[in-house]
């Protein structure tokens, strides 16, 4: 008998703490995974006791479903999601809403939405993040596609969503694929993020000499403060204190310096590049991973390609608060770029988006939740039009106070040879940024020197060519 209130496919670790939550919320959910044996162990385990249907078939599982049907689907992104779609369209009616709370590419849930609204049915694309403990406790939730849609779903999407002060963290995102941009901006700011941290890391244990203690000590410290409290500086703090129980040495030590990635910060610099929105500091985050992977190539060059030898002899307390403002002042600027971006995405996909909301969104249930969201969101809500993060009141002068001690960190980890890409994109962000002059005059000139591109003056309107071999040395003396 359909009396189902949800259905759910996919049970991998995402898509089973999602189902525990929706059914914990008081909607019955049948759940639906390619491989059977999942949904059994399942059923036989988290499910015990609980209102669920396993369905052993699609067919099964789409039957058992209240109409319209609210289907989440949490398989990997890519071709499995188009797999799924596939598989379901036969088996669905008008005004069925299919979800695909993956990390799909944006590019994938606009034609995804086209194509099905157009076979009269209703897809919203929706980013999650939280990882497994969001999706089980509260994630936030980016939701894009109709409104209607999303209203047809909100008594739930509220429900298993992280609960803040000012309300759940989720909201209707923007049409089409907004939800799945705004979940990869996202990421590409949790990019961001995390390697600013992992320099702040590198320069306190290489120029400070601090061990895994002294290291959990500080950012126990700074997740205190108004500014840093975040949970990524909370579970920061966390790595640093846990003993690998084989060797009695921090875990951390012993865990090989390369990263992986599944592609959501590259998106968000491709997308950047093709909005023309420059994001130096995300883009250096996702450079510094790929460089992690050269392990063996760094440590035949580390033999090789020798650096200074400078030994610190500052004073160490001092550089330890001038690291944290520095890294404060780049995290400033890395979610300037990141909502820079999205305000242009805005712009060019009529997307719509509420620059404000989402702040808020983010300040519960996801990687990058912060306090520090609370006064993003106050920016955007006194100005929506706000150019750029740097101007808003809340930052501007954090940044203009700060930025001597930003600078020093900078000059010690150069003169050190540490490399801190993502401090220094981040510098150079705001340098450029906040200069009325840039030399791009130059290349104009160059541009013109070699293709005949033309530039403009400052002195006259109209666009200029000069045949630049020709040069009028007589008249310029
Ligand atoms: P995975 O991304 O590892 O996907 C595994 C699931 O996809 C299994 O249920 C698997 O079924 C199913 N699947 C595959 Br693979 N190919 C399929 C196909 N052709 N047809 C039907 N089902 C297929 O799971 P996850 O880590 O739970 O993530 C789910 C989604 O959520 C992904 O898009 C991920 O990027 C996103 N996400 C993950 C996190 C996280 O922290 N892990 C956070 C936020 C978002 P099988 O059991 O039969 O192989």
């Amino acid at each position: 008998m359909a009396q189902q209130s949800f259905g759910l496919i996919g049970l991998a670790v995402m898509g089973e703490n999602l189902a525990l939550n929706v059914e914990r919320n008081g909607f019955p959910t049948t759940v639906y995974n390619r491989s059977y044996e999942k949904t059994e162990q399942f059923m036989a385990t988290r499910a015990q006791g609980r209102n669920f249907v396993g369905a052993k078939t699609i067919e099964e599982f789409v039957a058992s479903l209240e109409r319209p049907r609210r289907i989440l689907i949490m398989v990997k992104a890519g071709k499995p999601v188009d797999a799924v779609i596939d598989q379901l369209k036969p088996l669905l009616d008008p005004g069925d809403i299919i979800i695909d709370g993956g990390n799909s590419l944006y590019e994938d849930t606009e034609r995804r939405v086209q194509a099905l609204e157009a076979a009269g049915f209703r897809f919203i694309g929706m980013g999650v993040s939280g990882g497994e403990e969001g999706a089980l406790n509260g994630p936030s939730l980016m939701p894009g596609g109709t409104e209607a849609s999303y209203e047809y779903l909100a008594p739930i999407l509220t429900k298993i969503a992280a609960q803040v002060d000012d309300g759940p963290c989720v909201t209707y995102i923007g049409p089409g694929g907004a939800g799945h941009y705004v979940k990869m901006v996202h990421n590409g700011i949790e990019y961001g993020d995390m390697q600013l941290i992992a320099e702040a890391y590198d320069l306190l244990r290489s120029i400070l000499g601090l061990n895994a203690q002294q290291l959990h000590e500080v950012f126990s410290e700074w997740n205190t403060t108004d500014e840093l409290n975040s949970f990524l500086i909370e579970i920061t703090a966390d790595i640093f204190r846990y003993i690998d129980p084989d060797t009695q040495k921090p875990l951390v030590d012993l865990i090989l310096d390369s990263a992986g990635q599944k592609g959501t910060g590259r998106w968000t610099v491709v997308s950047a590049l093709e909005q023309g929105v420059p994001v130096p500091t995300i883009t250096a985050a996702v450079n510094a991973r790929i460089m992690s992977a050269y392990k063996a190539e760094r440590v035949a060059a580390s033999q090789q390609l020798t650096g200074p030898t400078a030994r610190f002899d500052g004073d160490a307390k001092a550089f330890v608060n001038k690291v944290r403002d520095a890294l404060y002042c780049s995290k400033i600027c890395s979610y300037a770029q990141g909502m820079a971006l999205l305000s242009k995405a805005s712009q060019d996909f009529n997307y719509n988006l509420n620059l404000s909301e989402i702040s808020r969104i983010w300040k519960g249930g996801c990687i990058i939740r912060a306090g520090f969201l609370n006064k993003i969101k106050s920016a955007f809500r006194e100005q929506p039009q706000l150019p750029n993060l740097l101007l808003a009141p809340e930052f501007k002068q954090t940044i203009l106070d700060r930025q001597q001690a930003w600078r020093e960190v900078l000059v010690t980890a150069n003169t050190m040879g540490i490399a801190v890409p993502a401090f220094s994109a981040s510098l150079d962000y705001f340098d450029s940024y906040r200069t009325a002059n840039l030399p791009q005059n130059l290349t104009q000139a160059q541009r013109d020197y070699f293709g005949a591109h033309t530039y403009e003056r400052i002195d006259k309107p109209g666009s200029f060519h000069t045949e630049w071999t020709e040069i009028p040395e007589v008249a310029a003396r």
